[in-house]
């Protein structure tokens, strides 16, 4: 009789795995995920498994061979989506998938980088990694998962929660402002500047290619739910779920200052900046070497 549960943790995914088949519309993108790790750490209705998917199939669409696609990560929930791509992939310390990345880029410009982590890891302990490669415009695409909290560790309020919500560490409301991310992006110099939902599916995967396109540092803001925060703030996982569809307006040339997410307000979305042509700090960079050698 066995009493003890004695696999490892890779043991048990992949005996977990065997139960774990996708349904054929996922086929084409099934390749490129690491389905002996499923099924995920993620709670049921977390929206990071949406975003998983969408960026998957972006890859698909991107005609960029996945060999030369490469994703970082941070500590988080969001975190872990790194871990779950067939493709290279990087788990780093909290705060540090923006420099990370830089390194990446610098080292090998021809790849395609990709930094996806959490509003926590991205704006709070690695704010200042964002502003200063938005300002020197390096060519990666930072997927931003805002679900308004530090989710893994259970709820706490951060630079993303909207003012005057409960959190486990703001009992009678959140007394700070939030940033404003698509505002925050621009002004420090991002290239391209987007929000939707994870449940914009369709509007989300022309975002992640316009990122891929487009050399220099791209910004996307993906608000996605979490089962953490909805208990916190006394909502039904449901209701937030519709919330962040049915509150939501497209409103692709919104005045910046106008996209703080504040309650009772319409979530605005869009691909408010598209394009801003100016140098990319690894292209910059190459050139100096370039003429440094006399090439
Ligand atoms: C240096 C450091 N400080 C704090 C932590 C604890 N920690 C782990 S995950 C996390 C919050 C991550 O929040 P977010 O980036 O919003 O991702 P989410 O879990 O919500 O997806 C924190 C503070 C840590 N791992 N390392």
């Amino acid at each position: 009789m066995e009493f003890l549960n004695t696999k490892t943790y890779e043991e048990e995914s992949i005996a977990m795995s065997k139960r774990v088949e996708l349904p054929p519309i996922y086929k084409d993108i099934e390749p490129l995920l690491r389905t002996e790790r499923f099924p995920t750490i993620w709670c049921p209705a977390c929206g990071l498994g949406l975003l998983l998917k969408t960026f998957a199939k972006a890859i698909v669409k991107s005609e960029i061979p996945p060999e030369k696609h490469v994703v970082v990560s941070g500590i988080g929930c969001a975190g872990r989506i790194a871990g779950y791509l067939r493709i290279d992939g990087y788990h780093v310390t909290h705060g540090r998938a923006i420099p990370f990345a830089t390194g990446i880029k610098l080292a090998k410009p021809e790849l395609e980088v990709s930094v996806i982590s959490g509003d926590g890891d991205i704006l709070s302990i690695g704010g200042n990694h964002f502003i200063h490669a938005a300002r020197r415009n390096i060519d990666l695409n930072v997927i931003i998962i805002n679900n308004f909290i530090y989710g893994m560790t259970g709820g706490q309020l951060g630079s993303t929660t909207p003012k005057g919500a409960k959190t486990m560490t703001s009992p009678y409301g959140n007394l700070e402002e939030p940033f404003n991310v698509p505002l925050l992006a621009y002004a420090c110099g991002a290239s391209f500047v987007a929000r939707w939902t994870v449940f914009h599916d369709t509007q989300l995967l022309n975002a992640i290619l316009k990122a891929f396109e487009i050399k220099g540092f791209s910004v996307i803001e993906v608000l996605s739910p979490c089962t953490i925060f909805a208990e916190r703030n006394n909502l039904k996982m449901l209701e937030l779920i519709k919330m962040l569809r049915t509150r939501t307006r497209v409103k692709h040339d919104a005045p910046l200052e106008e996209l703080m997410i504040e309650p009772d307000k319409p979530i605005i979305l869009g691909n408010f900046i598209e394009r801003r042509e100016k140098p990319s700090f690894e292209r910059s960079t190459l050139d100096i070497i370039k003429k440094l050698r006399g090439e």
